[in-house]
């Protein structure tokens, strides 16, 4: 209970209010000093409690002189005239100001500890790129040359380093800020700068991420989801990720499907097999293994991906993505079963514990 309300508290001052209504987050339990989770929270956890303990120390003494003198020196109504008065006190300044000027380089220096201990690079570990843009995520497993957009698969206890950044080159975009809420703090994505984080995650489940930097209209609508996987399934994942071949279309649907992705979508999204694209759109190849839609904004269930296919900026505001109302509710319904067609088999991501 004091846990939760901690972190509410932080989240509160991260201005994460919207993730953290249960509603919002899609039932995740949100808690930024979950201590299961990584270590990196242990240590977020044990500068906290240094922070907190000072914070209570302040509140005592000031109160405390505060309540002592106001009790002390009241009224009583046998004043004839006002009481002696003091003129600055040598001990007590010299006091006030050594006092609080310790705290703070305690904390410093605690601070600096902690930064440099989880900075550090840890050697082999796996190295994922994190690309923010307007208003989506993209992922590339460097060591394994995959990518996968909004959704990241993780082994659990492996390290994993992310290289954060935004945009490219060649397609303007602005600052994101990239943080996994239970398990990892935050780093800056900012286009032409590559920043580091790193975690080991600690336990399986289902991770919620946001973006944290305000970067336009569907700032809130930015989010992601991490999957933290046993070994074995990681493994089946990148497996059938690096062996994934498109199947030619097995049904009328899948052919009319097919048909009007190649004349609809293809230009902007890759689809391995299928479609190039271009990297400032999402990669939509292994969309069948998706849990949500929309840059982790719904559940990826048909009555939310078909309305996002026909008219996605009728529900993210902003979005880079076109509106295509020409297209029937059978076109649609279409294109939405070609896309669930495309996964690496054998793999359900949708059953874990979420956090
Ligand atoms: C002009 C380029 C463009 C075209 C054309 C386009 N899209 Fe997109 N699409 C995007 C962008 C950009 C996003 C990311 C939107 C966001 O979440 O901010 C996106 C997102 C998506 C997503 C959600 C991905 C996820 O991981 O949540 C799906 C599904 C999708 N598009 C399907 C389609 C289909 C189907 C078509 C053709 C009917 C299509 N797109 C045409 C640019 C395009
Ligand atoms: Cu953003």
């Amino acid at each position: 209970m004091l846990q939760r309300s901690i972190s509410l508290i932080v989240l509160l001052m991260l201005g994460l209010v919207l993730a953290a209504e249960p509603g919002q987050a899609g039932g995740h339990t949100l808690n930024i000093l979950d201590r299961d989770a990584s270590a990196f929270n242990r240590e977020v956890r044990g500068l906290l409690a240094w922070v907190m303990g000072f914070a209570a120390l302040v509140f005592v003494v000031v109160t405390g002189a505060l309540v002592y003198v106001t009790v002390k020196f009241r009224r009583t109504g046998q004043e004839t005239s006002e009481p002696e008065q003091t003129h600055g006190n040598d001990r007590l300044e010299v006091a006030w100001t050594v006092i609080p000027t310790v705290i703070v380089l305690v904390i410093f220096g605690l601070t600096a500890q902690s930064m440099f201990k989880l900075d550090r690079p840890t050697p082999g570990a796996m190295v994922v790129e994190v690309r923010g843009w307007q208003f989506w995520w993209d992922f590339t497993y460097k060591d394994h040359g995959i990518r996968n957009s909004n959704e990241l698969i993780l082994p659990v206890g492996k390290p994993v380093r992310f290289e954060v950044t935004g945009g490219d080159g060649a397609n303007y975009d602005v600052i994101h800020s990239f943080r996994i809420t239970s398990m990892v703090g935050t780093r800056d994505a900012i286009p032409g700068v590559v920043t580091h984080i790193e975690v080991t995650p600690e336990k399986i489940g289902t991770y919620y991420g946001q973006c944290v930097e305000l970067c336009g209209a569907s700032h809130a609508n930015m989010r992601f989801r991490v999957k933290v996987v046993s070994q074995e399934e990681f493994d089946r994942w990148i497996e059938g990720a690096k062996a994934y071949q498109a199947a030619a279309p097995s049904d009328p649907t899948l052919v009319r499907g097919e048909t009007l992705y190649k004349q609809q979508c293809a230009a902007c999204h890759a689809l391995k097999g299928v479609s190039q694209g271009l990297p400032s759109n999402p990669d939509l190849t292994f969309f069948g293994n998706r849990t949500t839609v929309g840059a982790g904004m719904w559940p990826n269930k048909p009555e939310y991906l078909e309305p996002w296919i026909k008219n996605s900026p009728g529900m993210k505001p902003g979005v880079k993505m076109p509106a295509f109302l020409n297209l029937s509710d059978g076109d649609v319904k279409a294109i939405a079963a070609y896309l669930m067609s495309h996964k690496v088999d054998g793999l359900d991501f949708s059953k874990l514990e979420k956090f």
